[in-house]
């Protein structure tokens, strides 16, 4: 961490905790877009997670922070309701001094303070298939939780976050630019999206024409935005609550598929490791039904596995739109991170095209 970087999150701790209690301040996780830090305390007090907000990403701040005050005070209600503990299973946003759930500093920083889960572990790939089973269920349940949230109280806080049309407009659009001449490294990239671009649009199509329903969705289940339970292995917590928008199911569905069920990292540089595990599929595939508790409609089953390609191809893109535009979006450790990152996605993609007819297979096993 820079001098300047602990300077701006002392003084940010310094607008929500006592002064003199921080022990530590440390960056913390894997996220792409905000900054993420844990914060040790002294005795009697409880470890914290400090986040500054993106705003390059998250232009509302506003929206942002009361989408996410709104939420998480929905799901602490219900989850006192159903007997749960709410300290450990919805995130809990500290109060700064002011009174305010997020702290603008001098500088327009935006910065939120919330409890660290204490016992809980968080898996950037799946280490035991059980645990992606268990996501499935929680992002299933999650989806049925946020059933009766009233939508039109949520803003929008990236719009046309998972429009892949509008994704794929904006890829044309850094190519034609191409600012940095990086669009002649990448025509095998090009070329695989380009032939999938009519069928790009067809999730959305169908939500135009009322085909698929439009829910009140996650937008970001990866399986490193779920706590679990150290103690008891159970999944304990869905994070990342920035994104929560009116959007299709499939998509949830989609993108924890796309992130969790590939045998590789997001980031492997061999692509020759990128496959979709069948057996993880279908995991996760079981879990996300039995959640979901029979709340999907039967247009929606049958088009999970789509769900599952779009998001895939549908980053691929963005990561790919990113390293022609210069990285300026995802946070990257090195100049082609994002290159890497859509050729696993494309990888992937193309492996889900070789196993359809399983992938459409498992989802009529589990359809309940
Ligand atoms: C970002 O913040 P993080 O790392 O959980 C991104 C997702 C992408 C993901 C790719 C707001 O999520 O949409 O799928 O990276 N979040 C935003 O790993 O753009
Ligand atoms: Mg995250």
């Amino acid at each position: 961490m820079t001098g300047s970087e602990r300077e701006q999150t002392q003084r940010a701790l310094n607008a929500f905790l006592p002064e003199g209690v921080v022990v530590s301040c440390e960056r913390f996780g894997n996220g792409h877009i905000n900054d993420t830090y844990l914060v040790e305390c002294a005795e009697g007090y409880p470890r914290y997670v400090l986040q500054r907000i993106n705003q390059g990403v998250f232009h509302n701040l506003d929206a942002l922070n009361g989408n996410v005050e709104k939420i998480t005070a929905f799901l602490r209600k219900k989850i006192i309701a159903q007997g749960g503990d709410p300290d450990r299973e919805t995130l809990n946003l500290i109060p700064a001094k002011d009174g305010r759930k997020n702290y603008v500093d001098g500088d327009g920083q935006c910065w939120r303070l919330v409890l660290y889960i204490e016992d809980s572990v968080c898996y950037e790939q799946v280490e035991k298939p059980e645990d992606f089973y268990l996501s499935g269920k929680a992002f299933g349940y999650f989806q049925r939780m946020l059933a009766d949230y009233p939508a039109e109280t949520l803003v929008e806080t990236i719009p046309h976050f998972h429009d892949t049309p509008s994704r794929l407009t904006a890829l044309w659009h850094a190519v034609s630019e191409d600012r940095y001449g990086y669009a002649g490294q990448v025509p095998v990239e090009l070329e695989f999206v380009k032939a999938r671009e009519k069928e790009c649009h067809t999730a959305m199509d169908m939500l135009a024409k009322g085909e698929l329903p439009l829910r009140v969705t996650h937008n970001d289940t990866k399986l490193n935005n779920i706590m679990f339970d150290a103690r008891t292995g159970d999944a304990l917590c869905v994070l990342d609550l920035d994104t929560i928008m009116p959007g299709l199911s499939i998509f949830d569905f989609g993108d924890a598929i796309r992130f969790g069920a590939n045998t590789a990292l997001e980031d492997e540089k061999d692509v020759s490791k990128v496959f979709l595990s069948l057996e993880l599929y279908e995991m996760f595939t079981k879990g996300f039904l039995e959640g979901c508790q029979g709340s999907l409609t039967d247009e929606e089953i049958h088009m999970l596995p789509m769900g599952a390609k779009l998001m895939t191809m549908e980053c691929g893109i963005r990561f790919l739109t990113d390293y022609l535009e210069g990285s300026v979006y995802f946070h990257t450790d090195y100049s082609e991170h994002n290159l890497v990152r859509a050729r696993t996605q494309f990888a992937l993609a193309a492996d889900m095209e070789r196993k359809w007819k399983a992938m459409t297979d498992i989802v009529e096993k589990y359809r309940v």
